[in-house]
This record gives structure tokens, sequence and C-alpha cells, in this order.
């Protein structure tokens, strides 16, 4: 971001309120946005960070029905847990909204209406899967069904799990509500929609306009602008969302009865509710139009890979369409975290759960700063990331423990020891003084770059190097034999590393919030701005932090162990009770119990002779948008090539299959998936937890399999 901009409005994305958070959500936007605006408010800059409950939506739908409670009692079971465990965690919004507020409810039909007014919606009306019993539509996963590409009979209206094929509910065989088991009936309705095709060159112009947003981002943009955007339904028959406005539905001789507002449309509206909200808690309520209207402000929205469409093509469509607002700025999504090699996995319980992780680490005894540290340290920022239990004991206890805390200790351990408990003076500082002296101004600028640039991992890594810095200068400059030999070197070593700690607490205060607050007490350090919204805004700061921060003779205040270390069987109690919780989630994971498929009918020998089998080399690989499940794959036959699509994303990289020899089956007949053709198939043997390995040949492309 530029230097001159005068205000930042920073975002998260607002979770759904259907479920607790784990970390993989922490990792993905709520963590790396914290660390920027604490970084922001540090340096002095007026930074607003707006987050909150998503309420509406089928999601919340389907888990009130899941367990057969109102929609309402789901997000006020939710919102209220959600919210503490990131107050907990150090997440230091402004403001933390819901979207079924009053505020948001208005916000959204009146961004409706406007856009309505300006005909920026096409209306279509069409045929729909309608459920007789339950009186309702069947949107996406209400309907099941025979998948028209592979058969499965178990196909969501919206998707085939089996195949990855995206449907619509009204293209499934035999279909059956999931609600009520009935036979659906096909009924006319008409929805609005998001003409994004037509809006289509405006955003290639726009996003043109950003070439510094991160590569994972823009690469996806321009997948999805190559497949041509598609007009979205930006409206639902369900009984549960924000109600579409009725005059606007008069307008065009429609009843707005039973039609609700599209979640992707109104969510994102639900940062502006909150800045709203938050303008009012402020007692001055049209301030939030400053964030929101003027130009001068630098929109963030930091989000997990999942959200880019809606954050980098969606919103900003409905933002350009409306007219009055702020484009964002940047939108530096994060790629997903794993757990200990496996995808993260809500329905598997493959997770770490903030709620948990709070009741065995609590925050009294530094569980957030743990967490915070462990998981800043490896964002998934580039590519995706392993969160391991080990990796978190190593972090914890070898860098924290071992590094920070013990820099700070033996520092704070001579100058109560040896010197009063006082800052001693510096006089005549040796070259080596001089020199660290000199380093420790860099630090901030140095560290500040990276956060600015959306590198967290490099500005925790950084802000580490200080900690580094300072114990081998301790080292280098032995205090404890200086102590008796030249006690004026001696205090010089305090003095500086005194120094060195000091900058540290409030360099390393994104990050660390609590162990930064706990080095300033030990220090005595006061006058400090705080990176919250809710402490000083004056004081020195981010930029003073590269110089001096202690006066000669300044006293101190007791010294703490900053970080307990990590015990072993408290890591492996961690790791039990993850396999534990995923094997009772999941009973078919204990292979020994997962039943073996069914042998298939007999076929003859000339059946079997139909088949051509051939082997093949995996050239290239690539994700197919919007099919999660799928890899287009580039397979060379020898005398030609084939492009393959292959269920197989969410179990492997493309990088894991590029370049192996596999089994194609030759013959069969081509068929299309999201708008590709799949010219063959390649063999793969899936076990009984479902996990597939590539069948692999070892033979020259083209060999024949029999
Ligand atoms: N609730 C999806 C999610 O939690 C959605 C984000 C809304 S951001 C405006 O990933
Ligand atoms: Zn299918």
């Amino acid at each position: 971001m530029s230097e001159s901009s005068e205000r930042l409005l920073v975002t998260a994305a607002l979770p759904y309120a259907n479920g607790p958070i784990h970390i993989g959500h922490l990792a993905g936007a709520y963590l790396p946005a914290d660390l920027y605006c604490r970084y922001q408010r540090l340096k002095g800059r007026d930074c607003v960070f707006i987050c909150g409950s998503d309420e509406m939506g089928v999601a919340i739908l389907m888990r009130a029905l899941e367990e057969d409670r109102d929609p309402e009692d789901i997000v006020d079971h939710y919102h209220p847990m959600i919210r503490d465990n990131f107050e907990q965690l150090g997440m230091s919004f402004d403001y933390y909204g819901r979207t079924t507020s009053d505020t948001h409810a208005a916000t959204s039909r009146d961004f409706f209406r406007t856009l309505d007014e300006k005909d920026v919606f096409k209306l279509k009306t069409e045929e729909q899967l309608y459920d007789p019993k339950a009186e309702m539509f069947l949107a996406d996963r209400f309907v099941v069904g025979t998948c028209p590409v592979c058969g499965y009979e178990e196909a969501y209206g919206d998707q085939c799990e089996q195949c990855g094929s995206a449907l619509s509910p009204t293209e499934l065989g035999d279909p059956r509500s999931t609600l009520t088991d009935a036979t659906p009936e096909l009924r006319e309705t008409t929805h609005w929609y998001l003409p994004l095709g037509d809006m289509q060159p405006d955003l290639e112009e726009w996003i043109d306009t950003h070439p510094e947003w991160k590569n994972n981002v823009l690469g996806q943009i321009r997948s999805w602008f190559n497949d041509g955007l598609k007009d979205r339904a930006i409206t639902r028959d369900v009984p549960w969302g924000v109600p579409v406005p009725s005059d606007v539905a008069e307008r065009h001789g429609l009843d707005a009865e039973g039609k609700v507002i599209y979640v992707w449309f109104d969510a994102p509206i639900g940062y502006i509710s909150a800045t709203k909200e938050w303008a009012e808690a402020q007692g001055d309520p049209d301030r939030w139009a400053d964030y929101w209207k003027d130009d001068d402000t630098k929109l963030v929205h930091f989000i997990g890979k999942d959200n880019i469409v809606f954050h980098c093509l969606m919103f900003p469509a409905m933002l350009m369409a409306h007219g009055d607002y702020v484009l964002p700025d940047n939108v530096p999504a994060n790629e997903f975290l794993n757990l200990e090699g496996r995808k993260l996995s809500t329905s598997r319980n493959w997770a770490v759960w903030l709620h948990e992780y709070l009741e065995d680490f609590p925050p009294e005894r530094k569980g957030a700063d743990f967490l915070r540290y462990a998981l800043a340290a490896t964002l998934p920022e580039t590519g995706d990331a392993d969160f391991s239990w080990e990796g978190f004991q190593t972090r914890v206890n070898s860098e924290l423990a071992d590094v920070l805390g013990n820099f700070v200790n033996r520092t704070m351990t001579f100058a109560t020891r040896y010197f009063d408990g006082a800052v001693p003076p510096l006089k005549e500082p040796s070259d080596t003084d001089r020199e660290v002296l000199d380093r420790l101004g860099d630090f901030p600028e140095r560290i500040g770059a990276a956060y600015e640039d959306f590198r967290m991992r490099e500005a925790v890594f950084e802000t580490m190097a200080l900690a580094r810095l300072g114990n081998k200068y301790f080292n280098d400059t032995e205090p404890w034999h200086t102590r008796s030999d030249d006690p004026q070197a001696c205090a010089n070593t305090i003095h500086v590393s005194l120094q060195i700690c000091a900058s540290l607490s409030v360099l390393m205060e994104p990050v660390l919030p609590q162990a930064a607050q706990e080095l300033r007490q030990m220090l005595q350090l006061t006058d400090i701005r705080a990176s919250t919204p809710d402490g000083p805004g004056d004081g020195r700061g981010w930029d003073e932090a590269g110089s001096p921060l202690l006066d000669e003779g300044h006293a101190l205040g007791e010294p703490t162990i900053l970080f307990e270390k990590i015990e072993d069987e408290i890591i492996d109690e961690q790791l039990d009770q993850l396999k534990e919780d995923a094997a009772m989630t999941e009973p078919t994971d204990a292979v020994d119990g997962a039943p073996y498929a069914d042998l298939k009918e007999e076929v003859d020998f000339e059946d079997f002779t139909k088949l051509d089998l051939r082997t093949g080399e995996v050239i290239e690989a690539d994700p197919v948008p919007d099919a999660d499940k799928l890899l287009r794959l580039e397979v060379d036959l020898g005398f030609e090539r084939r492009q393959v699509l292959a269920g197989i994303a969410e179990q492997m990289e493309p990088d894991e299959i590029i370049g192996r020899s596999v089994v194609v089956v030759a013959n069969l007949a081509p068929k299309e998936m999201f708008g590709l053709e799949s010219q063959g198939m390649v063999l793969m043997a899936e076990d009984r937890e479902g996990e597939f390995t590539p069948i692999e040949a070892h033979a020259e492309p083209g060999a024949v399999v029999r």
C-alpha cells in the first residue's frame, strides 16, 4: 500500500456461524489480517478492522435441518462461541458483527434495491424442483439423484461427489428431496441474476490495474476470465436469508414471498453493515462512509482461497455497479493449511478446534501466543502448508523459549543482579556495541516491508532474527567475563541488550501480543502506542523501535519467564486425541473394519478385450476451475496426446502426478465435464479408506496393457 493513504479498512472473511472455528480458518484469513492490523496501528495509521459472523444462507439452514433446530438457535449458539474464541486468540477487531442484525438487513436490501433500480440485474424464469411436502424449492444440496455423467446415485443438485461434475438440480435422474424424501415436481420460478458475463470487460480492466496482487490470486482470477464469467443467480427460494424487498419485486410484477437474497450477495455487504454499526458504537454514525466512500481509503480483504471469486470478482462487480463505493485495494488470499500431512476436514473431524485448543492451552498460559507464533511461521501464503503438533512444540520450545525467552531472561537477570535493576549507562561503546545498535535501526523497516507486502512468515522470521542477533551479541561480548575484567564493557552489553529487548517488545507485538505486554511490564516500558483499537493511539511506536527506547538509569521491573516449554507428553496427548476424535467420527477410518468393495458381475473374456488399455506418461496436470475434485491431465500415449479429467484433486497435488507412468483406458467414449472434454480415464486403485493410488506402468508410453 502506498504511504500516502489516509485510512485503511481491513476485513477478514465472515465465518459461517454453523460450527466452531479451527486452525485452518485462523491461518487462512484471521491471523494474517490481525498481524497486518496490529502492525499498521503500531505504525500510527488509521486502521479499522472489521469482521463478523455470516449467519444467513443455505449453510446455516442445512445445519439447522441436520440438528432439527431453528436456524436462529444455530447462529445464536455459534456466534458468541466464535466471537469469544477470536477474542481469546487476540484478534483485534474494531468490530465483530453478525449478518442477522437489522442494520445488515436494511443495508443489503438497499444495496439490492439500488442495483435493481439501475437495471443492473437480469431476471430469468425457469423451471426448478419443488418439494410439495416441504412446500419449498430445492436449491443445491436439498436434492439428490442420479448423476447424468457417471451414474452415481447420490449426486447432489449442484455437484456430483463421485465424478466432480457441476450439475444443476434438474439434470438429476430420479431426483429425491433430502428434506422429505419426496419426489420433487417442476415449478416455474423467477430469479434475479448478476450479469457477470457482461461485466467481465470492466472487471478485467480493473484487475489489470493490480499487477501487484499475489500470484495465487491473480492466477485464479485469470482462469475464471479464460473460462468466461457466467451470470449468477443472486436470489433463492429458501426459508432463511435476507428477504427480497417487496417493492423491488413489485416493480417487476412479482411476489417477493419466499424469496431471499443469495448469501454471497449479502455476506460481503456485511462488511459495510458492520462498519456502520462500528461507527454507531463510536458515537459518530456517519463515519462509516469515510471508510467506504472516500478514495483515500485502502480496502483490504483477507480471505482463504476458496473465497477468491467472490471477493475479487463478484463483490467488486456489485460495488462497481453501485458506484458509490471504493473497490478493494488488495485481496491477499491464503492457500490451505493441512494438519499432520492430511487435509483438514470438518466432516472427518480432522482438525484442531479453537475452543478445544484454548482449553488445553489457555490464554493465561500464553496459549494464544503459542498458536499465533506457530501458525504465523508456517502460513500457507504461497502454497498449502502443514501444521503438526511436533512442529508446534519445536516452534515454542526451540524458538520462543530457547531464543527469544532466553535472550530476555539472561539480559533481565544480569540487569537485576549486577546493575540494581536499572538500565546501566552506555559509555565509550565498542565497535561491536555500535554495530549492533546500527543494525537494530534497520529492523522496523525490514519487518514492516514484509508486513506491507503480506509476507507475514518473513516478517515473523525477521522479528526472530532480532532476538537471534541479541543472543549472538550477548555471547560474543561475554558479560560474565567482563563483569570482573571490564565493568564498563559489561554495562554496555547490558545496556544494548536491554534496548534490543525494548525494541522487541514493540516489534514482536503483532505476532506475540501477550508476551510483548509481559516484556514491557518487565522493562517498565510505558508510553507505547497500542496495537489494539482500545489502547492509546499516541506514544512511541513502530518507527521509534529502531532507536533506543530506554533511558540510562531507568528502573526495571521483576524478571519473569516469558515462555514455558511444552513437555513431550502434552504433545503426545494432543496427537492421540486428534486420532481418537477422527476415528470416532469416521469409523471406516479403522481399515480393519472397513468393508471391501463387492465384486461385480462376471464378464466374459470377449467383454474384457473390448477395453483398450495403454500406458502413458502424465505431462501436465492442473486444477479445473470450479471443480474441486478434478485435475486436468495431459497424457502422452506415445502415438498421441490425450486430455483426461481425473477426480483426484483432493488427494493429489498436480506435482505429485506429473511425470508418472500411468494406465489409460484409451477407447472410452469422450465425455464433457466443466466445459472440457475428457478423452479417456486414468486407472487408480481406491483403498478401503477411499485413498487413490495411480496404477503405475513403468513401460514406455503407448504400450498395450492386457
Ligand atoms: N461465510 C464462507 C466461509 O466462511 C463465507 C465467507 C463470507 S465473507 C463475506 O468460508
Ligand atoms: Zn457423477
